[in-house]
Formats: C-alpha cells, structure tokens, sequence
C-alpha cells in the first residue's frame, strides 16, 4: 500500500529540561531528528520542526527548549512565537513526562504554561511519559492509578489522555501507533482545529501583536539599515581594493627600478 500524503498534523512537545521531548520527537519521526544527550545540560535551545511522514500521515514535530520551572516567562514567550511562526499552530500539545508523580517544577511549569497559553491549551494536550522502560513490565495504569493526586488531576485536564513511551527503543513503533490513535481522537474532539494564537490569553495576544507591531512599523528603519550596511560593506571592499592595488604598483616600481639598474650594470659591462 503507497503512503498518502495528508493534511499534516503539527505537534509541539513542552515540558520540563531533560524530560525526554527531543527524544519522543526522535521515537515520533523514527529518526534521529533533534539532538538529545543529558551529558551537555540543556541541549535544545530553540524551537525547532522536523517533519516527515508516519503511517502514510504527514506530520510535522515542533521541539521547544526545556523549561526549568524557575524564570521561565521569556522561554514560555519564545515558544509561543514559535506557535505563531508555524501558523496555523499545532493540532497537539505533547505535554512530555518522566514516568512518576509531578515534582514541584513540573507544578510550577503546568501553572505557567496554563497562564501564558491560557486554559483552553489542555483541550489540545495529550500527556506523554517517557522513561518507558522503567515500568519493567508493570501496566501504565496500574501505576497511574495508585499516583499522587496532583499527577490524577493533571491527567484529568488534558483532553487527550496519556501514553507512554520507551525512548530506548525507537523501532518498537507500536508506541507511536497508539500516540496516533490518541492524537486521532483528540483531533475529532477539536473538530479538526488547531491551537491558533487567537486562543492565547489576552495579556499575551498583546505582547504579541504589540511584537509584530514594532517589526512592521521597524520594517523601513530595517530594511534602510541593512542597505547602509551592505554600502558600508562594499565602501569598505573598495578600499581594501585600492590599497591592495596601490602596494602592487609598489611592488611594480620596485621590481622596475631594480630592471633599470641590472640593465645599467649590464650595459657598463658592454660599454668598450
Ligand atoms: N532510559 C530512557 N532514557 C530516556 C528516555 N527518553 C529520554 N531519555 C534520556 O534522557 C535524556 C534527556 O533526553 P532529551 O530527549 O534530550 O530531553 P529533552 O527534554 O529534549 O531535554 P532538553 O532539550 O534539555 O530540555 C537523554 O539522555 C535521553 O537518552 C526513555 O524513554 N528511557
Ligand atoms: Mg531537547
């Protein structure tokens, strides 16, 4: 069966620094899309899309930098410009999670994220654990079931349920099967919409418009400086030309008056 090419589905993971979102954007894909490496701190710091296609579907992955649960207001700006930037916005939040209870970061950012996107961003959030493999043959919602209230409540809010994955192993792709199946259903609940920037709370609709506002008012002042750089630039070459031209006629005089005085010596040889 030819895979078919269909209306792409945009997919933004959030959540906490090493939680785990560049590698479920990886497992996602089925490639080595984003880098992932503990070692080196944060590794993503800036949202990044990947697209490809998985199971005939289109779909496009947006990374964002982890959050950290402290001073995270500008990161939380950047990745909803980034939700402007890959317009119309994403069918789905992948709110990312190492399996276990919410710690008070993954509170503090939760709390955030509800206040900068506004409420309504649940109804598009699936919650994905990661860290799989610890589970060791125990049942997800075994372990869902018998956890802290904070973590139940959260489940609650999101519209899109939960799955788990296992990094560790990108080609067990039944995982991503049922991400599809979830990301489906949630799709038809939205009734095929996205999260779009009109959804943001008004606070940041503001800052917002007020951003694109300065760019195109600035658009000119730009546009005129970029020019004054380019003939800066270009002045700057010609210069660089004409000296380099008026050393070589250095060179050319010196090499020329060094010719007249071996002709002198050759012709006082010469003289009888
Ligand atoms: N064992 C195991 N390790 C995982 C799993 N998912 C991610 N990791 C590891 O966790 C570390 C962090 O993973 P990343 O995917 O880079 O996390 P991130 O959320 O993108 O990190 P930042 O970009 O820094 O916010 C890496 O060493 C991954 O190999 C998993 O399911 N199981
Ligand atoms: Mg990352």
């Amino acid at each position: 069966m030819t895979a078919v090419y269909t209306e792409a589905w945009r997919f933004l993971l959030l959540g906490k620094r090493g939680a785990g979102k560049s590698s479920a954007g990886n497992t996602i894909l089925g490639w080595t899309a984003f880098s992932s490496d503990m070692t080196l701190g944060r590794v993503t710091a800036a949202c990044e899309r990947k697209a490809g296609v998985v199971e005939g579907k289109g779909v496009a992955v947006i990374d964002t930098p982890g959050l950290k649960g402290k001073k995270d207001r500008e990161m939380v700006r950047e990745i909803l410009k980034s939700v402007s930037l890959y317009r119309p916005g994403p069918h789905v939040f992948l709110m990312v999670l190492p399996v276990g209870n919410l710690t008070r970061d993954d509170i503090h950012i939760n709390k955030l994220v509800e206040k900068m996107f506004g409420k309504k961003v649940w109804n598009y959030t699936i919650v994905l654990f990661t860290h799989g493999d610890r589970l060791e043959g125990a049942a997800l919602n075994d372990i869902i079931s018998s956890a802290d209230v904070e973590l139940r409540e959260f489940i609650r809010k999101c519209s899109g349920g939960y799955v788990v994955f296992n990094n560790k192993d990108m080609r067990d792709r039944s995982q991503v099967t049922r991400l599809l199946a979830k990301i489906e259903t949630l799709v038809a609940i939205n009734g095929n919409g996205c999260y779009t920037t009109a959804l943001y709370p008004r606070t940041e609709r503001k800052v917002r418009e007020k951003q694109e506002k300065i760019l195109e008012e600035n658009k000119e002042e730009i546009m005129g400086k970029e020019k004054e750089i380019d003939s800066l630039y270009r002045a700057e070459q010609l210069l660089i030309l004409n000296h380099n031209l008026l050393d070589c006629l250095e060179d050319v005089k010196a090499w020329m008056s060094l010719n007249v005085l071996t002709l002198n010596i050759v012709n006082s040889f010469w003289t009888p």
